[in-house]
């Protein structure tokens, strides 16, 4: 059994349509749990850095206007293969390739504005909860 943990956010849109609590329960109920959550309005300059790995992307400046945009709910996410776990709860990133009962096909409008993130990776997820959360934030739930 391996514990992970893994980053997630709730994107502008999904936060302006009020499903950060149903959102919420879709992590708990697959038995992920929250050990740091927050609300933030992402900085040009914070969010160019948290996607710096998509700057030469033609979506790349969408992307960032569209996660400036309005508030957004971070979280580190705890439990069993978390980061795969939350891969599946979200679904594909294009929503209408994503499966039935999934984030992205129940929240998302679009590739655009897609409701959620998540890590990819352990490594990837590493370094985003240290963009958003100081070591002190982390409360470690899963022994
Ligand atoms: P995310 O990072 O947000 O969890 O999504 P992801 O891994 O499924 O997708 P990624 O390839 O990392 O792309 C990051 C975000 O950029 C936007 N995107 N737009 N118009 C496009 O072709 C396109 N491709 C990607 C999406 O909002 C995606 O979530
Ligand atoms: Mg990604």
């Amino acid at each position: 059994m391996a514990i992970e943990r893994t980053f997630s956010i709730i994107k502008p849109d999904a936060v302006a349509k009020n499903h950060i609590g149903a959102i919420y329960n879709r992590f708990e109920s697959a038995g992920l749990k929250i050990i740091a959550s927050k609300m933030v309005h992402l900085t040009k300059e914070q969010a160019e850095g948290f996607y710096a790995e998509h700057s030469e992307r033609p979506f790349f400046g969408a992307l960032v206007s569209f996660m400036t945009s309005g508030p957004i709910m971070v979280q580190c996410l705890e439990g069993e293969n978390a980061v795969l776990a939350n891969r599946e709860i979200m679904g594909a990133t294009n929503p209408a390739e994503a499966a039935r009962g999934t984030l992205r096909a129940d929240y998302a409008a679009s590739i655009d504005e897609n409701a959620v993130h998540g890590s990819d990776a352990v490594a990837s997820a590493e370094r985003e909860i240290a963009y958003f959360f100081s070591a002190e934030e982390l409360c470690a739930r899963t022994r």
